[in-house]
């Protein structure tokens, strides 16, 4: 049997605009990802977020789900829009009580609420005024992160700033598949320096919070030990994971993407003291994982999300793959918690997602045995001196799934979407059971 620690952290994720629906009630206003879902041909089916799993209605049953299930945490996103709705300026109190009575119930059941800021709902004003790309949106982060801070600093004791920031600007405004949907590969750069500098600034709001940021990292290998194929992985590496890792951990860019990047950006958006202020302490890094990479030189499809490192082509591993398409190996997931505590030491770490898309809708066999090699990976990693310190599936819900719509299923609990009835999947029923056995 492999068990974990008796502290160790056993959680589910949501977050707000996949799951809460309600989208124009108590004074919420447009994020982007209203308007994205509005615009025609952005998301399959012409899928919104309007409804979504209705948990803004349905947020005690929710609850309810999650103390059954043996959860010790929750990690959720507030919606900037509700609190906030233009983005700046006047605060919408019936937002704020959303969050509170919902942190009320979590703490009545005993499980600890995890909010994440920012998890890609930004108020549609702000990106009217420029979105990302412009230094002023970090500002108004940090004002909102200080808003929310004040009203739950009592009850909540550990902060996420962000989500993945790599997708807010490289698939917001690289690829534009996710919104706003630009496609413009210098806006992306500056995008991510300016997500850093709020995540930065919200933690200089939040006064002896305990905070954190949520990356999506991979582990990345080339195709083969030919040079180009080398660097094609460096480059990846360096634009997936680095570029976010190194300015919070070690206070610079990385070297090697600042180079790669010359011919986009000569970095000018940076101002002094910028650094310093996105490399705060933090008291954890959470681990966002799905997949692995294997690549190669070749060509990509156009526009990359890969700024500045266009001829990167992404090769198949030859694993078993999600219904979503991505390919299954938890062993990366163990490869990339040992490189992060070689070269990021010492910082606690949490996987804050790891799950999986497929179609069953109760007897989720292969969502289970996804999850089950992954938690091995987690203890094989624990075991191996990663101060890994918990773990969040993706997903409490079946919700909705960006891009695709509700046709892809992350959630341990099936969602009816008709009658928003929800049903425990075998997964759910699972990992109930390696909460209750603190391990497998
Ligand atoms: C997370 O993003 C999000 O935080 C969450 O909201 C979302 O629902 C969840 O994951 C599931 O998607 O096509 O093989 O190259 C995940 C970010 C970025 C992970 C793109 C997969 C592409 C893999 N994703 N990446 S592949």
């Amino acid at each position: 049997m492999t068990t974990f620690a008796p502290g160790f952290l056993w959680g589910a994720a949501t977050s707000s605009y996949q799951i809460e629906g309600a989208a124009a009630e108590d004074g919420r206003l447009p994020s982007i990802w209203d308007t994205f879902c509005a615009t025609p041909g952005k998301v399959d089916n012409g899928d919104t977020g309007d409804v979504a799993a209705d948990h803004y209605h349905r947020y005690r049953e929710d609850v309810g789900l999650m103390a059954e299930l043996g959860l010790g945490a929750y990690r959720f996103s507030i919606a900037w829009p509700r609190v906030q709705p233009l983005g700046s300026g006047a605060v919408n109190q019936r937002g704020l009580d959303f969050y509170r009575r919902l942190v009320d119930t979590l703490l009545e059941q005993d499980i600890q609420p995890w909010p994440t800021l920012y998890h890609w709902d930004l108020p549609q004003p702000l990106e009217d005024a420029g979105g990302w790309p412009e230094r002023d949106t970090a500002l108004r982060f940090a004002e909102y992160a200080a808003i929310v801070h004040e009203a739950l600093a009592d009850r909540v004791t550990h902060w996420t700033t962000l989500n993945e920031p790599w997708c807010s600007a490289f698939l917001g405004y690289a690829t534009g598949r996710h919104a706003p949907g630009r496609q413009e590969p210098a806006s992306a750069i500056r995008a991510a320096h300016h997500l850093l500098l709020g995540h930065g600034l919200a933690i200089a709001a939040m006064p002896e919070a305990r905070v954190g940021i949520t990356l999506n990292l991979t582990h990345v290998t080339p195709m083969s030990t030919a040079e180009e194929d080398v660097d094609a992985a460096r480059r990846i590496d360096g634009m997936q994971n680095r570029i976010f890792l190194d300015p919070v951990l070690r206070a610079a860019y990385p070297q090697d993407v600042v180079e790669d990047l010359a011919p986009v950006t000569g970095f000018d958006h940076v101002q002094e003291g910028d650094l310093k202020t996105i490399a705060a302490p933090i008291d954890f890094l959470g681990v966002n994982y799905y997949s692995p990479m294997l690549v190669g030189h070749g060509t990509t499809s156009s526009p990359s999300a890969y700024v500045g490192s266009e001829h990167v082509r992404q090769h198949d591993g030859g694993r078993q793959r999600t219904s979503i398409g991505w390919e299954i190996d938890a062993r990366g997931l163990l490869d990339l918690l040992l490189r992060l505590e070689r070269d990021y030491p010492a910082i606690p770490l949490y996987i804050t997602e790891n799950g999986a898309a497929f179609d069953d809708e109760v007897h989720d066999t292969a969502r289970v045995a996804y999850l089950d090699g992954h938690v091995r990976a987690c203890a094989e990693a624990v075991s191996r001196g990663v101060p890994l310190k918990g773990y969040f599936a993706w997903s409490l819900l079946d919700n909705f799934e960006w891009s695709f719509g509700y046709a892809q299923r992350f959630g341990i609990v099936h969602v009816d979407y008709a009658t928003q009835r929800r049903t425990l999947k075998d997964s759910a029923r699972w990992y109930a059971d390696v909460i209750r056995r603190g391990g497998l």
